[in-house]
């Protein structure tokens, strides 16, 4: 059996969001993952900022490549659109869809083999093209669906489970995705979803290339002493740069920030992110000194995670190609074919 479905039914007094919905309607099906694995965790949290953010299901494209975290889109969001792709190409068809559809959500989950090794060109051309997505790399430093061989995303030094020490440099994806271009870069771990249900939310908003690198220990082949992405490692070395809180609209800030040390962040389409400095000397509209302090941190052995890099003038693909507003796929023989004589001008035009 490679799947459970979830009974329909609802406990009648279960918190509705505007929509009318329970959590439960953004559920999938019941995880096959091993128990405890920190993939789990990031579904859970996926499902919370869909339902926070009263988003309707079918207005959201799920894709994933291969691997137990590509797997998960099936656990999440039963009613949205869904398209597991062949290993490491997830991008080039969530661009696809991205170009034929901008009217959906797209949402992009990948494990760090999908996404650091058969998938590493595929995942700098979508950050560079501005692919307006959320990009999720569930990251555990291993494939943990072919078990537990290092990842490209494996720390120098890290032990396997059998203590053989990993010899080969890593591939910092937060800091490939700064470089190509991504307009919100932020890191978190599966076991915080205070830190990361702000961090959904806000990458979902975000209109351009949103990445989001979340640790999430394997808990079959890469959670014991020796490794750097074990949920103990992880505790002990997370080095948050802020904490954000997320409000679709400015009229539905309830919270009272009167302590101090909050920044607000107003988006383009009325959200505005309220962000809680925690390292007073960490700038996140500033893309190479972001660059340096996570690759400063990473060299003592911290895992920088929050809000890294947010661009809030950021366009996405659509606006670098001027396509029109109206989806292509909506588009009718009328708009597509300019008729005979248009074609003669543009030909004389050329001549
Ligand atoms: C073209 C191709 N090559 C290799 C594989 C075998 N394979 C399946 S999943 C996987 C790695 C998955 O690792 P990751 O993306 O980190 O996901 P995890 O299982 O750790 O969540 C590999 C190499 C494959 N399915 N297809
Ligand atoms: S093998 Fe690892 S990554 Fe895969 S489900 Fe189990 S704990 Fe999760
Ligand atoms: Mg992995």
């Amino acid at each position: 059996m490679t799947y459970l479905a979830k009974p329909k039914l609802h406990h009648p007094t279960l918190t509705r969001n505007k929509l009318g919905l329970t959590r439960r309607d953004y559920e999938g099906k019941v995880s096959t993952l091993c128990a405890g694995c920190g993939h789990d965790s990031i579904s859970a949290s996926i499902i919370q900022s869909c339902w926070d953010l009263d988003i309707q299901p079918h207005r959201l494209a799920k894709l994933s490549g291969i691997g137990c975290s590509s797997k998960t889109p099936d656990y999440f969001l039963g009613n949205s659109h869904g398209f597991n792709t062949v290993h490491g190409r997830m991008p080039s068809v969530l661009t696809g869809a991205n170009l034929a559809n901008r009217d959906l959500i797209y949402l992009g989950v990948s494990g760090d083999g999908d996404s650091a090794s058969i998938g590493l060109g595929q995942f700098a051309h979508v950050m560079r093209r501005g692919v307006n997505m959320t990009y999720i790399l569930e990251n555990n430093g291993v494939y943990g669906l072919t078990k537990g061989q290092f990842s490209a995303t494996a720390d120098a030094g890290s032990k396997s489970k059998r203590g053989v020490a990993n010899t080969e440099a890593a591939v910092d994806t937060v800091s490939l995705a700064l470089l190509m271009g991504a307009t919100f870069v932020a890191r978190s771990f599966s076991g915080d979803k205070k830190q990361l249900v702000p961090l959904i939310k806000t990458a979902l908003a975000h209109s351009g290339a949103a990445f989001l690198d979340v640790i999430s220990p394997c808990v079959a082949f890469n959670n014991h002493q020796g490794s750097t992405k074990s949920y103990d490692y992880v505790r002990e070395h997370n080095d948050a740069v802020n904490r954000l809180d997320f409000w679709p609209s400015r009229e539905a800030i309830t919270v009272d920030y009167s302590e101090g040390g909050v920044i607000e962040v107003p988006q383009h389409d009325g959200s505005v992110i309220k962000l809680r400095k925690t390292h007073p000397e960490y700038d996140p509209t500033d893309r190479i000194g972001a660059m340096n302090y996570i690759q400063a941190h990473a060299a003592k052995g911290e895992v920088v995670t929050g809000l890294l890099y947010l661009n809030p003038e950021a366009e996405d693909l659509h606006a670098h190609l001027g396509t029109v507003e109206v989806p292509f796929n909506k588009l009718g023989e009328k708009d597509l074919c300019p008729g005979a004589g248009m074609l003669e001008r543009i030909n004389a035009g050329l001549r």
